[in-house]
């Protein structure tokens, strides 16, 4: 009979390889699966409880916030605030950082993520998802969280990963050795392991990239798509979601690369990122760098990027390690 691993089990098995660990981490990390739970339930349900549409605000970055947005970030917030792991959160969602309150003990761990992203496709369905990464403080334990906490090289996470509300929820999530995918049965409400030791391909047959942009990029980034798609590159096929967690999940499965390159529209002369660093593109590359991807700015690996800021923004081309050798190459004027 197949071993049948929820997440708490991988989690403590996980714990139990490495004496030093104090569970702190484990519990965190079962703590916030219970809030991904809630939300994908909600999710789910986003149609008949009259969940779907905007609320007219923007949030920190600038977006319309939707009514799930808000479910989803008050969710994490009211699940991870009183557990003692944590000393202080950042979100998509909250211009600055969310203090732990008074009343609860701080923790040694951050956290930081998008609540909810994609959410501009959601109703339509597309699945959306909630990005995670977790640090270890810098700051004096038992003291409330400060920026620099938070503001920490994605190489330098103990844990990051994502949940995908798709045709099934499905949990990805590394604690810095493999990267493992959890599938939630919704009968039992539990996250079961069902893709151990995720491996990106070396090379896949998609690519990815908002092509609608494409009179805005730098010529470099428009030569690589147009070898891409022409018969020399062997028939590569277009992919484009426009939710980050579902057009890396599926480039985590099948290869291929996904771009979000800089584009000269607004600003002629240094351009502008879309994705940001803390909680979308740096999680992101951590996990695709363990499953043996490359994640990089283009002159950067993403994971080594110092953030200064909250919200930064950065230029992400994700994917397996020969298609993103070619990007490369073309952006570096090599092909
Ligand atoms: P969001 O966090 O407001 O949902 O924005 C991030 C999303 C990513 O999921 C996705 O990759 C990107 O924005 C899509 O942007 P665009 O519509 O410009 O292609
Ligand atoms: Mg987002």
């Amino acid at each position: 009979m197949r071993k049948l691993v929820n997440v708490q089990r991988y989690l403590l098995d996980t714990e139990r390889q490495h004496p030093e660990a104090s569970g702190d981490l484990t519990s965190l990390l079962w703590d916030l699966t219970l809030a991904f739970k809630l939300i994908s339930a909600e999710v789910n349900k986003a149609g008949l409880v009259e969940l779907y549409g905007e609320i007219g605000d923007e949030n920190a970055s600038g977006d319309q916030v939707t009514k799930l947005d808000m479910f989803a970030q008050d969710t994490i917030v009211r699940m991870m605030d009183h557990g003692g792991h944590l000393c202080c959160m950042a979100s998509e969602e909250e211009r600055e950082l969310i203090a732990i309150p008074e009343r609860y003990p701080k923790g040694k761990y951050v956290l930081s993520y998008d609540p909810l992203d994609g959410s501009s496709n959601i109703d339509a369905n597309v699945s959306v998802g909630t990005i995670f990464a977790i640090h270890q403080r810098k700051s004096p334990d038992g003291t409330d969280g400060v920026l620099d906490d938070v503001l920490q090289p994605s190489r330098d996470l103990v844990a990051a990963g994502y949940v995908i509300y798709g045709s099934s929820t499905m949990l990805v999530l590394s604690t810095g050795e493999t990267v493992d995918g959890f599938t939630l049965d919704p009968g039992v409400g539990e996250f079961l392991l069902s893709h151990p030791n995720i491996r990106i391909p070396k090379r896949g047959k998609i690519y990815s990239v908002n092509e609608g942009n494409s009179h805005f990029w730098k010529p470099e980034v428009g030569r690589y798509v147009d070898w891409v798609k022409s018969p020399a590159a062997g028939g590569y096929k277009s992919r484009y979601i426009g939710s980050m967690i579902a057009d890396v999940h599926r480039t985590l499965l099948y290869g291929g690369i996904f771009l979000y390159p800089r584009t000269y529209r607004r600003d002629p002369v240094n351009g502008e990122c879309k994705l940001r660093l803390l909680y979308e593109a740096g999680p992101m590359a951590y996990l695709v760098e363990r499953a043996g991807g490359v994640a990089t700015t283009g002159t950067t690996p993403i994971i080594d990027l110092e953030p200064t800021e909250l919200h930064e923004r950065c230029e992400v081309a994700i994917g397996s390690p020969d298609d993103v050798a070619d990007y490369l190459a073309f952006i570096h004027g090599e092909r």
